[in-house]
């Protein structure tokens, strides 16, 4: 049983709860963090120092933190090898496209676009600022476009890890107030991962919490 810590609008959250999912692994999860509060607890941060979410402990192990290093560990312990494959460099292609995603990708949409967007009070949006972030994101876009376009999914031909890193994002890109242009295989790609059961349930929820009037 592996137990979460991290409040299901956490965009972290919800990439660890979507291959939680995809696995099939039991969880039990609390809510823990922005407006349910908790990370600032001793007991939390004896767990992860800098009270940020998520944290999952399995087994009753070491407590981890560090979305990358958590989706790693679950692919390796509990992954099937066309998600996380075990040859070196097979498995590097896939940790290149997530660690693309998580430092390129989410680092350009979540606190540039998406917190300027929904996190910002109305009269406070800076839409030079949001386009300009908007353009540098689609830099990254554009190359996923290409990839996906000529392997189907983020690193070839099957579902990995890098996908759960790069599509996590992609709920709340496409539903958020922004002009976006068409990238014609990223939109089918989502599309199809709105099919998949674990990215419905864990990613595509609701963040009117989070959102600033
Ligand atoms: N590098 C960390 C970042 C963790 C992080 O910043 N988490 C955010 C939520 S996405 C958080 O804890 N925010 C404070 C809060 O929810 O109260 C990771 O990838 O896990």
């Amino acid at each position: 049983m592996i137990e979460i810590w991290g409040r299901k609008t956490s965009s972290n959250v919800q990439a660890l709860m979507w291959c939680v999912g995809e696995l099939g692994l039991p969880f039990v999860r609390y809510d823990i963090g922005h407006r349910y509060g908790g990370n600032n607890t001793a007991a939390f941060l004896a767990m992860n120092p800098n009270g940020t979410v998520p944290v999952i402990r399995d087994d009753k192990g070491d407590p981890l933190w560090e979305t990358g290093a958590i989706l790693r560990y679950l692919a390796g312990r509990y992954g099937a090898l066309d998600f996380w494959p075990a040859e070196p460099l097979a498995l590097a292609n896939v940790d290149k496209w997530a660690e693309w995603a998580k430092i390129n990708v989410a680092l350009n949409f979540t606190a540039p676009v998406f917190w300027r967007v929904v996190r910002t009070a109305a009269g406070e949006r800076d839409a030079q600022a949001i386009r300009h972030a908007l353009d540098k994101l689609q830099l990254n876009l554009a190359i996923a476009d290409a990839q996906i376009a000529r392997a189907g999914y983020l690193a070839g031909h099957a579902f990995t890890l890098a996908d759960i890193q790069f599509g996590h994002l992609l709920y709340r890109y496409y539903t958020i107030a922004v002009e976006r242009p068409v990238y014609p295989a990223i939109a089918r790609y989502y599309e199809r991962l709105t099919q998949r059961p674990a990215f419905a349930e864990h990613v595509m929820v609701s963040y009117d919490e989070l959102r600033v009037p």
